[in-house]
């Protein structure tokens, strides 16, 4: 069983450039489509950083940033997830041709988007988090963090089922790094398992996260090989779609390990890595 690798492309405004949003779209579809050629099977677009003690951003805004960027690559006959919690984002996207909803807030934070995924039928990944991106690495406490997320991913489900989205359609997601000590990150690779016991299939998304600076003392920016290791632990305890920044590494990565954990694997013609 194969992963899928899904290549994380940020439009975010740089402000060291003076070209503004025509060059930051441009920029992102770039990059977006150098993933994709480094073996990228889905593009995750996102036009909010989510990161801890990150500011909102207006839909509006949300929705200038992302826009041209899922327009371009969908065209260009790339998969496209959406990144986004907000309605007016996901419905553009959709009618641009994305095909995936990704929701960092499980469809808590604009629960109307369950019934625009429902009607276009599109893939939905329900993530797990406590308390929002502004506050949630203040104390977060768990009874049991696996327990915990696997009973709060329980609920989503059917609350996303009720709402008439296909169970097929659905993913599942720990949530690495929203509302986590280190330790609950680390036992959530540990049991990730349990979380396939709710029938659906495993995202995961830890690459260049905040413990792996907290377990080596590296930079964001330096954080390839605890990104790694992490990715293929996921792998092996039963992720099946991996969040990345770094694919072309991780696709290698993902090779060797996919070869030696199940050894039907025909490794006799490699893929391009
Ligand atoms: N993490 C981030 C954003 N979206 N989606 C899923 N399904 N799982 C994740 O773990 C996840 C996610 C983190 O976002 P941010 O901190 O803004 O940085 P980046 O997008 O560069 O990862």
């Amino acid at each position: 069983m194969t992963a899928r690798i899904m290549g994380i492309v940020n439009v975010t405004p740089d402000s060291f450039s003076d070209g503004g949003r025509f060059l930051d779209a441009e920029r992102a579809i770039a990059h977006g489509r150098e993933l994709a050629a480094e073996g990228a099977d889905v593009l995750d677009v996102g036009g909010e950083s989510t990161r801890p003690g990150a500011e909102a951003v207006p839909a509006e805004e949300e929705l200038r940033r992302t826009q041209p960027v899922v327009h371009a690559l969908s065209s260009a006959g790339f998969s496209v997830s959406i990144d986004t919690s907000k309605v007016a984002v996901a419905q553009a996207a959709l009618e641009a041709g994305a095909t995936m909803v990704n929701d960092v807030t499980a469809l808590r934070a604009e629960p109307e988007l369950a019934g625009i995924c429902a009607q276009r039928d599109c893939e939905v990944v329900l993530m797990h988090m406590l308390g929002d991106p502004r506050t949630m690495q203040e104390n977060p406490v768990y009874e049991d963090v696996v327990d915990d997320v696997k009973a709060f991913l329980a609920e989503r489900i059917e609350f996303a089922l009720a709402e008439g989205i296909d169970e097929e359609r659905i993913w599942i997601d720990p949530g690495i790094g929203f509302g986590k000590t280190v330790e609950h990150n680390l036992e959530l690779h540990r049991r990730l398992g349990e979380l396939a016991e709710l029938g659906r299939p495993i995202a995961f998304g830890s690459s260049r996260k905040s413990f792996i600076g907290k377990l080596t003392g590296a930079e964001v920016d330096q954080r390839l090989g605890g990104s790694i290791a992490s990715n293929v632990i996921a792998y092996a305890n039963g992720a099946s779609m991996l969040r990345v920044h770094d694919v072309a590494p991780m696709r290698q990565a993902l090779a060797v390990a996919e070869t030696i954990l199940d050894p039907s694997t025909n490794w006799s013609s490699p893929r391009p890595a």
